[in-house]
């Protein structure tokens, strides 16, 4: 599948999700180039008579600045409750709609805005689905002051630990000061193990098991059909 036939399915699942967002509700917004399309859809939602959010997070500046350039207003998420949906994306889901996700760099965020959501949909194209949770490094956010005692615990685990750089060859350095570690362990056997054990490592602030949130997911499929998964 070439770039402009997955955006394509990008698209058609993204716009599915956004006549599915109600008029007066709490909108939680993701990040990633599923989402951007998403972003796009909504705004063309806008003009119809009488659609209006009642408040809008995201997680990422990304979002943000798209969602303010089409006229909405973003909310920090420790100003509302919760969101009554969060549409988002993903990297890796398997058939429990279970998921990978922060390969952006925003796992931090996106589990909270996720943890304060009633309502979870990730909107994928099918290159996305597995069986097992595999095929994409699993993101840890971990703390500088034990990032080193860290990535050696995790390599001693087996885990084939790799901090993530950046363009300028430097550690990727998160929103919130932190690095993040990919774990290239592949694939996950257990990952409800692996998340109870990084949940219990002191110095990991998040990872990107995303287990048990997702209530469905819209998949685009090559072949044209568009599923709800839930
Ligand atoms: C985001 O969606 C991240 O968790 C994940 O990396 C990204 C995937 O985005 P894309 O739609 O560009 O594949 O929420």
């Amino acid at each position: 599948m070439d770039k402009k036939q997955q955006d394509q399915l990008k698209k058609e699942a993204a716009t599915k999700a956004a006549m599915m967002v109600e008029s007066g509700s709490v909108l939680g917004v993701g990040t990633g180039s599923t989402v951007a399309f998403f972003i796009d859809a909504l705004g063309k939602r806008k003009d119809e008579e009488g659609f209006r959010l009642k408040h809008i997070v995201t997680t990422s500046n990304r979002s943000k600045k798209q969602l303010e350039g089409l006229g909405f207003k973003v909310d920090e998420l420790a100003n509302i409750d919760q969101a009554d949906l969060t549409v988002d994306g993903a990297d890796r889901v398997d058939d429990n709609l279970d998921g990978i996700k922060g390969g952006g760099g925003a796992l931090t965020l996106e589990k909270n805005v996720a943890i304060n959501s009633k309502k979870i949909i990730w909107i994928v194209d099918e290159s996305k689905l597995v069986q097992q949770l595999s095929g994409f490094p699993l993101p840890v956010e971990v703390l500088p002051i034990s990032c080193e005692q860290n990535f050696k615990k995790f390599a001693s685990q087996g885990l084939k630990p790799k901090f993530r750089l950046a363009e300028d060859g430097k550690r990727y350095v998160t929103h919130y000061g932190n690095y993040i570690i990919d774990l290239y362990a592949d694939p996950i056997p257990v990952p409800a193990g692996l998340a109870d054990y990084l949940d219990h490592t002191v110095g990991v602030v998040e990872h990107g098991l995303f287990l048990n949130m997702c209530d469905e997911v819209i998949i685009a499929h090559s072949d044209g059909t568009i599923e709800d998964k839930r």
